[in-house]
């Protein structure tokens, strides 16, 4: 009997080539396919060595190599090219046959996609793949949506390429359709908001404290040590520490200040818009980078007036409390990005455990980081825990930190030093343990206007006053 591959990947740019990489070092024999041949001819000819490649110039090979039930994982650039790619090849594959989708796809279009292949008999399953490049060879975090059936023949697979924390591995079915993707662009929602928090760090650190990259990469290194521990910590220390070989000046100062953005953090924002949550923490840091990037508007603002943004005298010790706002800061951040995957679960009725996420993001993600266990431990406690932050390991953090925190969000206000994640965090902190909110007085301002009613604090009902009349209340 031929010999079959175990797994297809078709899309071989930098993803589908280390994917399909790290499938053969695990010893799975995979098969490979990319539209334009070169880069499958390129990749047996470098990589052959590593394990049993199936090369395929075309899509009827490639599926014919496949064993059956077929996998084939999609590693192409998301949108159209996807679509592209399942229509070729859709009619090519049987009922029980699965499709893995391991780009960035938008959750809705995943939804869509699956329920079209259903109808036919194959699982489409969206898979989140976090870890770039990197983590695609040397074991992502995969985070699988789907059938529960698919994931039977598909999860031992993904679970064995994927990274490893204390044994575990960082993959795990999230639920039905489109929750894989979902709980993808969450993921990289919060990864935009981390970046943002430490990127305030940073500018507080150079501008307000007055220290050079040199001296804040220690800072990073140090922190990295404790609680703060994490990927984007590390590798933060790491360009900071970093000098242009050709000026001799710190890498950061030769790059230009103008973020880009892929479109994922914006999904998320636009998404918790839609379900109502509040993600303030990563829709500043989408913002920010929108306001870095647009270069036009800062160069006509440039002569606003302000604070100079240094302090008078180098302050060390605005270091420790720029540790405690960035770890309270984060811990809003993630707090919100759980509850829109809460929301999102419940919208879509994908019954997905937050516990788990936090357990799949501990490695091969970009997010990765130490206090990923403290979250598992907070919903193995209580699975409907209503925020991170009401979490007792997590309250009594931002407890400790809530000083410093405010010191930190006021010293940037006076130094004139943007911290737009930093404060947005605690004013969304403030608003959550507010016992009374001014939404009582946008109430009486929309019935004024538009007689849109209003409930009160001591009896059932709707009522609205007649504001143009002689202002007594009605019930309605
Ligand atoms: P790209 O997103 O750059 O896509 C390039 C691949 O798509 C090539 O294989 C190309 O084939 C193929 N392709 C295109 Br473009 N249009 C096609 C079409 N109409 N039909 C068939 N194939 C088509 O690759 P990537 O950076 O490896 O990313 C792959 C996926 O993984 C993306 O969805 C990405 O968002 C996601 N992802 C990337 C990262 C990362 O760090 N790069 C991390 C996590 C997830 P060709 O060779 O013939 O042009």
């Amino acid at each position: 009997m031929t010999e079959l591959a175990r797994i297809g990947v078709t899309g071989l740019a930098v993803m589908g080539r280390n994917l399909a990489r790290n499938l053969a070092r695990h010893g799975h024999p995979v098969a490979v396919h990319n539209r334009s041949y070169s880069r499958t001819k390129e990749l047996v000819e470098e990589f052959g060595h590593e394990g049993t490649f199936f090369p395929a110039e075309t899509a009827e090979q490639f599926v014919a190599s496949l064993e059956r039930p077929r996998r084939l994982v999609i590693m192409v650039k998301a949108g159209g090219p996807t679509d592209a790619v399942i229509d070729e090849f859709a009619p090519l594959l049987e009922p029980g046959d699965m499709i893995v989708d391991g780009g960035n796809a938008h959750f809705a279009d995943t939804r869509r996609r699956e329920a079209a292949l259903r109808e036919r008999g194959i699982h489409f399953v969206g898979a989140g793949i976090s870890g770039g490049e990197e983590g695609a060879l040397h074991g992502p975090s995969i985070m699988p949506g789907g059938s529960p059936e698919s994931y039977e023949a598909l999860g031992p697979l993904l679970e064995d390429i994927s990274a490893k924390v204390d044994g575990v591995p960082c993959c795990t079915h999230v639920g039905p359709d489109g929750a894989g993707h979902f709980v993808k662009m969450v993921h990289n929602g919060i990864e935009y908001a981390d970046m943002q928090l430490i990127a305030e760090a940073y500018d507080l650190l150079r501008r307000g404290a007055g220290m050079e990259p040199g001296e804040i990469a220690e800072v990073f290194r140090g922190w990295n040590e404790g609680r703060l521990g994490s990927y984007l910590i590390e590798i933060t220390a790491e360009v900071l520490a970093h000098t242009d070989a050709a000026t001799g000046k710190p890498f950061v100062d030769v790059v230009t200040d103008q973020a880009e953005q892929k479109g994922t953090g914006r999904w998320t924002v636009q998404i918790a818009l839609d379900l109502g949550v509040p993600v303030s923490g990563i829709a500043e840091a989408v913002f920010a980078r929108s306001l870095s990037g647009d270069a036009g508007l800062r160069t006509a603002a440039r002569e606003l007036p302000g604070p100079s943004g240094a302090l008078a005298e180098p302050a060390y010790s605005l270091v420790a409390d720029v540790e405690q706002a960035l770890y309270a800061s984060k811990i809003v951040a993630y707090a919100q990005g759980f509850n829109q995957i809460q929301a999102g679960s419940a919208e879509y009725g994908w019954s997905i455990d937050p516990g788990a996420m936090s357990t799949i993001w501990r490695g091969g993600c970009i997010i990765r980081a130490k206090f990923l266990d403290r979250i598992k431990q907070a919903y193995d406690a209580a699975p409907n825990l209503p925020s991170l932050l009401v979490d007792e390991y997590f309250l009594d953090a931002v407890r400790g930190a809530q000083d410093a925190w405010r010191r930190v969000v006021v010293t940037a206000t006076q130094l004139g030093i943007p911290a737009p994640g930093f404060s947005s965090a605690l004013a969304y902190y403030d608003g959550l343990r507010a016992e009374r909110l001014p939404a009582a007085l946008v109430q009486g301002q929309r019935d004024f206007f538009g007689a849109h009613t209003y409930r009160r604090v001591d009896r059932e009902g709707a009522f609205h006053v007649l504001w143009g009349g002689d202002r007594s209340e009605v019930a309605s």
